[in-house]
């Protein structure tokens, strides 16, 4: 309040006290906050009373916004920046005293008893976990202009990630609930953590699909804000070079979605309602939810507090490295190390050779892929603690070797995988390594750096994205006996990928190897050249040689046998280049689209027993 204020601080900075008159009590006391912490520069090209008055009081609401949405305030966020600068500044190794070791985990093998088992136990659970979708990034090495969630996951279909995500969890939701001891039903929550950069669009999308099926209660969006950017090494703000009376902002990272579940206030009524577990997951990972009933079954199993889900890395692959660090002072913890961290820590703690593969032909440590599974009790536990707030870090670009000025501003950025950093030692850390082909497939960058990756390393693109979907599916299926022919060659956008035969099914179809297992038996045959869209629930796949296109929709109610032998035409797939305008965006950043020639389409309106047969 402004009576609390000792207006004599502002004597110094003239060109704001003759402005007071015109700030609230309020925008008074953050004026001194941001005095106090050297930031008296913002107000040097500040008319007097009369001009710009507006401007001004937009300059406050803008601060009020930075000081509310950063845990601890902009005096909180001033100084953390002041000393993570000056230990940048000076090299300061953030690991400096820890010696890295491989932690334990579950290692898994897909279709084996133990995954088996695994999945069902994941079933089990599904119903006690909230879903966390950080979703507030842009994309920019993807450069694609709309939001990634409304990306086609694949493009048989046409399925947008979100929604494959969302039928996902409502099939998950589904089968936890049949077998809930109580019998009682539960709605799963999902969150969406967006961002100005996405947040419109995000709702847009729900609403104008109906939220593809979900209750609108069901989801909440969450919005993270921007923090300040910093010009110098004294953590000075940076103005907005075209406005006076702007803070330049850029995102923080996707570890804000750790504070905004705390102040949501979600988690206590999480806690509540008899929930136990936080699944956390990125934007477009077509694949994650092949690995999600095995890990959550492998979380309850070992009672871990943190799951982090991880594949076989390879060594120097830009993926982090799960790892164990001990410090000389007996603390440990179970933590992500970031790719281009772990070489020159290993080198510095006695590991000659660094970051290289061990005799399996991978690194050690398994390569992290960001979707974390939490319990819920001890999330909040620690949050309470916290407050949500992540260990931050700083990335400088500096001008020269004085490291004594900026070539652009900076800002403070958290990981949500950094989470584990202000755990207790009691904690139980762990992870869940699965096979690439089954469990990563992120879609983050263009065409034209993809095809600058170096032979044999992951693309990551909406090209090799949905190649991975194709393989997955025909790899699930071929494990349950179906002989699906072996894939081709072929190089897309300049990216050299397998095709495999196109097939896709609804989650509701099949979300563990055991259900999908029970809708295929004698003998089943699919070509290479071969698409299979199954976007019914009741569909059985029995002697089925299929050499062509297939398309079967059904409701619910409608028993369906696909068999027989099928052979049309089916779809071919043309080339197309990423530079040609005259196809949308979401089709030639992938390289092909479909000629769809001929197919057989079913769909089944009635209940009742069908079958399709050619
Ligand atoms: N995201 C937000 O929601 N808000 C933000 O401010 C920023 C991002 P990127 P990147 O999968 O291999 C992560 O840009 O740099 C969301 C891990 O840090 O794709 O590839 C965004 O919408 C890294 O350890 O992140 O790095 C998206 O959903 C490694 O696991 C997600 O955060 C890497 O992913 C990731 O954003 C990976």
């Amino acid at each position: 309040m402004a009576s609390t204020v000792d207006l004599n601080v502002f004597s110094s900075v003239p060109a704001l006290q003759s402005n007071l008159g015109v700030l609230s009590p309020d925008q008074i006391e953050l004026a001194k906050i941001l005095l106090e912490n050297g930031q008296s520069h913002l107000f040097q090209q500040w008319p007097g009373l009369g001009v710009d008055d507006k401007e001004k009081l937009a300059f406050f609401e803008q601060i009020a916004l930075l000081n509310s949405s950063y845990p601890g305030g902009l005096a909180s966020y001033i100084k953390t920046a002041k000393e993570l600068l000056a230990d940048s500044k000076v090299g300061k190794n953030p690991y400096d005293g820890f010696s890295p070791s491989v932690p334990s985990g579950e290692n898994l093998t897909f279709g084996d008893e133990n995954f088996i088992e695994m999945e069902k136990r994941g079933v089990v659970e599904a119903r006690n976990a909230a879903f966390v979708l950080v979703a507030g990034g842009l994309g920019e090495r993807l450069g694609y202009n709309g939001i990634k969630v409304a990306l086609p996951r694949e493009t048989t279909t046409g399925t947008c990630f979100l929604q494959h995500y969302i039928e996902s969890i409502l099939a998950l939701q589904e089968s936890s609930n049949k077998i809930a001891s109580d019998e009682s039903q539960r709605d799963i929550p999902l969150i969406i953590m967006t961002s100005d950069d996405t947040h419109s669009r995000t709702l847009e999308l729900l609403e104008s699909n109906s939220y593809f099926g979900m209750k609108p209660t069901q989801v909440h969006l969450l919005k993270q804000e921007k923090v300040a950017c910093l010009d110098d090494n004294d953590a000075r703000l940076a103005l907005d070079p075209k406005n006076k009376y702007r803070i330049q902002t850029k995102p923080h990272g996707h570890g804000d979605v750790h504070s905004l579940l705390y102040s949501s206030g979600l988690l206590h009524k999480w806690l509540e309602a008899g929930l136990k577990w936080v699944l956390f997951f990125q934007d477009t990972n077509g694949l994650l939810f092949n690995a999600i009933p095995a890990s959550l079954g492998v979380s309850a199993t070992k009672q871990y507090h943190v799951n982090s889900l991880a594949v076989p890395r390879k060594a120097k692959e830009a993926i982090g490295g799960i790892t164990k660090l001990t410090h000389a002072d007996g603390r440990s913890m179970v933590i992500n190390v970031e790719y281009n961290q772990l070489d020159p820590l290993l080198r510095a703690t006695g590991f000659p050779d660094g970051d290289v593969n061990c005799e399996t032909g991978f690194s050690p440590f398994p390569g992290n892929i960001n979707q974390l599974i939490l319990e819920l009790g001890s999330y909040k536990e620690e949050l309470q603690k916290t407050e949500g707030a992540i260990k931050e870090f700083v990335n400088p670009k500096y001008k020269d070797s004085t490291k004594t000025a900026f070539k652009s501003s900076t800002r403070l950025e958290c990981m949500m995988q950094d989470y584990p950093k202000t755990l207790p030692p009691t904690a139980r850390v762990g992870f869940t390594v699965m096979d690439i082909w089954l469990a990563y497939a992120p879609v983050k960058n263009n065409p034209e750096d993809a095809a600058k990756v170096p032979k044999g390393n992951p693309y990551h693109s909406a090209t090799s994205g949905e190649m991975a979907i194709y393989r997955a599916n025909s790899l699930i299926l071929q494990k349950a006996g179906v002989k699906v022919e072996e894939p081709v060659k072929q190089v897309l956008n300049g990216q050299e990928v397998e095709v495999w035969s196109r097939i896709t099914w609804k989650p509701k179809w099949g979300m563990i190897f055991s259900d999908i297992k029970k809708k295929v038996s004698g003998n089943c045959e699919v070509s290479q050249r071969s698409t299979m869209a199954i976007k019914g629930r009741n569909v059985v796949i029995e002697d089925l040689s299929l050499d062509g296109a297939v398309i079967v929709d059904s409701i619910d109610d409608a028993e369906v046998k696909l068999g027989g032998s099928i052979k049309n035409n089916g779809w071919t797939m043309e080339t197309v280049d990423y530079k040609d305008t005259s196809v949308p965006e979401e089709i030639r950043i992938r390289g092909f689209r479909f000629n769809k020639v001929e197919q057989l389409e079913k769909k089944f309106t009635q209940p009742g027993k069908f079958s399709v047969e050619d």
